[in-house]
C-alpha cells in the first residue's frame, strides 16, 4: 500500500532525475532512493547511454558508504528493466541486493520491459507498489515516452517574440527580442533535447551556430537543418565539428562529400508538398533513438511543423515590446475559421529578467 511518506520519497527521487538530464539519452532518465526507517541511505541517476542505470549507481554508492540494504525500500523513478540490453537488468540486480520493497513511479513503456521488471521482483516475493506520481514522471521523460509508444520523437518549439507576437522587424532583423536571461535559458532547452531543428532560410538569413553555450554538457545534442534544395555550404557557422544531419531531397555528391567533411550528414528525404516531408524525417529519427527533437526555426518551417500537426510543446519567450509590423511566429496554412485552431494549453509561465517565458503544450499529446 502506497503511503503518503512514499509520496514524499517519490517526489525526492523525481528531482534527482535532474541529474540525469543532459546526458541520458536515448536512454530515460531516472533515480533511484534507498530507504530504511525513514532515513535516506545511498541514491543514484541513470548516466551516459551504455552506462549504469539509476539502481545499479545507488547500490554502488550504498557499497562505498558500507551500508547494508537488505530489506530496504527501493523508490524508482521508472518500473526496473528486467532485460539484458547495453547492460544487465536492474531487477535481478535489486533482487541480489536483497530489497525489501520496491515503489516504482511509472511502468517502463519499453516493450522489452513492459511489466515484465515488476512481475520479475514480484516473482521473487518483494512487495511492488505503483505507479505513483505519473504525470511528474511522464513530464520528465516525454521524449522516452514518446518516440516507444508513438514512434515519433517529442518536439519543443522555441520562439522568441514581441508581446503582439512578432519575431522580427518586416526587414527580417530579429536579433536580441529577448535579454540575456531569456536567452541563455534557451540553451538549458537545446541541451536537454537529443537534436536541435532548424531550416536552411535560417541558416542562410542568420548564419547562426546553433550549439550550446550557457551550460556546460558532455553530450552536445545533434544538429539538424531542414534543406530540401541542399543549399546548405560547408562555410556555414553551425558546422563546426558537431554532427549535422541535412534532411533534402537533393543529390549532389560534389556538396555531400564537402559536407561530410564538416562531420554533416546528407539524408535523402521524400517531398510533401514540394518540402521535404517533415513526418518522415521524425519517422527517421525515431529510427535513430531520438528522443526530443528542440525546432527552432522561422516562421515558414514553424508554420510547416504546426500544420504537420508534430509539435508537442511550445517554449515562448516574449519581450515586452510592440514591434506593430513585423514578422510572425509560424506562417500556418491560412485557417478557415477559429473553429479550425487546435488550441494548446499553458502549462508554466515565468518571469526571466524582463521577458517572459510561456510554455504550452498540445492538449492530446
Ligand atoms: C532502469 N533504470 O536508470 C534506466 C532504465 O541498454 P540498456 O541496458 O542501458 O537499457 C536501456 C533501457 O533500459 C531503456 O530503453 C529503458 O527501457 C531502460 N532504462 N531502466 O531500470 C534506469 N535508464
Ligand atoms: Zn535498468
Amino acid at each position: 500500500m502506497v503511503e503518503q511518506e512514499d509520496v514524499i520519497w517519490m517526489r525526492q527521487a523525481l528531482e534527482l532525475t535532474e541529474k540525469s538530464l543532459y546526458i541520458s539519452a536515448p536512454n530515460p532518465r531516472v533515480a533511484c532512493l534507498i530507504v530504511r526507517d525513514g532515513q535516506l541511505l545511498a541514491s543514484g541517476s541513470t548516466q551516459q547511454a551504455g552506462g549504469p542505470h539509476a539502481e545499479v549507481m545507488a547500490l554502488r554508492q550504498a557499497k562505498e558508504r558500507g551500508v547494508n540494504v537488505a530489506g530496504a525500500t527501493f523508490y524508482v523513478t521508472l518500473e526496473p528493466c528486467s532485460h539484458h540490453g547495453r547492460t544487465p537488468p536492474c531487477a535481478d540486480a535489486l533482487i541480489k541486493a536483497g530489497a525489501g520493497r520496491v515503489v516504482f513511479s511509472m511502468y517502463d513503456p519499453n516493450p522489452l520491459v513492459a511489466g515484465n521488471g515488476v512481475s520479475r521482483l514480484r516473482q521473487a516475493g518483494i512487495t511492488v507498489d505503483g505507479p505513483l506520481c505519473v504525470e511528474q514522471a511522464l513530464a520528465i521523460n516525454a521524449g522516452f515516452f514518446a518516440r516507444m509508444t508513438r514512434g515519433r520523437p517529442w518536439l519543443w518549439m522555441k520562439m522568441a517574440a514581441s508581446l503582439d507576437g512578432r519575431s522580427a522587424l518586416p526587414d527580417g532583423s530579429s536579433q536580441w527580442i529577448t535579454g540575456p536571461q531569456a536567452r541563455d535559458d534557451g540553451h538549458h532547452w537545446r541541451a536537454r533535447s537529443c537534436v536541435v531543428l532548424t531550416g536552411i532560410g535560417t541558416v542562410n538569413a542568420d548564419n547562426p551556430l546553433m550549439n550550446v553555450r550557457a551550460v556546460s554538457t558532455p553530450r552536445p545534442p545533434i544538429k539538424a537543418v531542414l534543406d530540401t534544395h541542399l543549399r546548405l555550404t560547408p562555410n556555414a557557422a553551425l558546422l563546426d565539428g558537431t554532427l549535422c544531419w541535412v534532411f533534402s531531397h537533393r543529390r549532389d555528391p560534389e556538396r555531400e562529400a564537402e559536407l561530410a567533411d564538416r562531420n554533416a550528414q546528407v539524408i535523402p528525404m521524400p517531398l510533401h508538398e514540394g518540402q521535404v516531408d517533415v513526418r518522415a524525417v521524425l519517422d527517421w529519427m525515431t529510427d535513430q533513438q531520438i528522443n526530443e527533437v528542440h525546432a527552432e526555426a522561422g516562421a515558414r518551417l514553424s508554420g510547416a511543423l504546426i500544420d504537420a500537426g508534430v509539435v508537442d510543446q511550445l517554449l515562448m519567450y516574449l519581450a515586452p515590446k510592440i514591434l506593430g509590423q513585423g514578422r510572425g511566429v509560424a506562417d500556418i496554412t491560412e485557417l478557415a475559421g477559429l473553429d479550425d485552431v487546435e488550441p494548446f494549453e499553458f502549462t508554466d509561465v515565468r518571469l526571466l529578467g524582463a521577458d517572459l517565458r510561456v510554455l504550452a503544450r498540445q492538449r492530446d499529446h
